[in-house]
């Protein structure tokens, strides 16, 4: 989403996810509530996982793909993220107190010098080198050195397109100094817009012949912090029904596949919001 929220977005997000937020928090306090202690049966104690990881403090918002990109990856990593939603709050003296840039996903955690941190990918893969979530973020430098890359490509080739091509239909504010910001006459905007959509062709056809090399994922044969990054940008497409190539359609069916419910749950917030906007234009 773009770095200026108007309040025309903010509604329909606000109404348009209320039931995953209280399935989610529901689910969350079951996940929470251990069934037996080791403590009250001994015997057992041998045998029981080690402790859960800390709970992740995450002020996000529910209709983007960026903070769903955390969201898909704290619950992948069993990290049981303890989420605020920050929906109309952002701009708010308390959060610009602890965030300056405004932008969320925000993590807070007491071992960063100044308390937070925001950027999906960095958030990504600080949570990755803490936990030694290896699996995500593969320690050997030069297959981090693509994952990297391809999460730098991402955020700042693919994603810009992905920003003009759905923004307007998503109702959420563009970027400064962008046609679709400016006073342009709306043939223009929708020029620059189906401009845009023309342009995801190229990055895309990068990470599937380049990134991903003939394997399922870019991260071989299981899914990587870049692959969790990927597969959320891509949700938006459907708002501006984008035809995705066949293997891209695959992808993320395989990608939710592999990663179930830690995807499938963040995701329905998306698409749930898609599907709002896409009726509100009908009606
Ligand atoms: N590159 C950043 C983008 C973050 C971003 O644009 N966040 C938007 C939501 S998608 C936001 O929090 N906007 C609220 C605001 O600017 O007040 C990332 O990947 O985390």
């Amino acid at each position: 989403m773009a770095k200026t929220a108007t309040k025309s977005a903010k509604k329909p997000a606000a109404k348009a996810a209320p039931k995953a937020a209280a399935k989610t928090a529901a689910k969350m306090t079951a996940k929470a509530a251990p069934k037996v202690t080791a403590k009250a049966v001994p015997k057992l104690a041998a045998k029981a996982k080690p402790a859960k990881k800390p709970a992740v403090k995450l002020s996000m918002l529910r209709p983007s793909v960026n903070n769903m990109t955390v969201r898909v990856f704290a619950r992948a990593a069993g990290l049981d993220p303890a989420e605020t939603d920050a929906w109309g709050h952002t701009r708010s003296p308390e959060f610009l107190a602890r965030n300056p840039a405004h932008l969320t996903p925000m993590i807070e955690d007491k071992g960063l010098p100044r308390g937070v941190l925001w950027e999906s990918c960095a958030i990504m893969q600080y949570l990755a080198n803490k936990h030694g979530l290896e699996k995500f973020y593969p320690k050997a430098p030069a297959k981090r050195a693509m994952i990297d890359s391809a999460m730098f490509y991402l955020v700042g080739t693919l994603y810009p397109y992905v920003a003009r091509a759905t923004y307007p239909a998503l109702g959420f504010p563009q970027y400064a100094g962008e046609v679709g910001h400016s006073d342009a006459h709306p043939d223009k905007k929708s020029e620059a817009q189906k401009a845009a959509m023309a342009a995801i062709a190229e990055p895309l056809e990068v990470f599937h012949s380049f990134f991903r090399n003939g394997k399922p994922f870019i991260g071989g044969n299981s899914p990587s912090i870049a692959d969790i990054r990927l597969g959320a940008t891509l949700e938006f497409l459907a708002v501006v029904d984008y035809a995705l190539p066949k293997w891209a359609k695959e992808y993320m069916a395989a990608l939710e596949k592999k990663l179930g419910k830690a995807y499938a749950e963040p995701a329905g917030d998306v698409r749930g919001y898609i599907a709002h906007v896409k009726s509100q234009a009908k009606a």
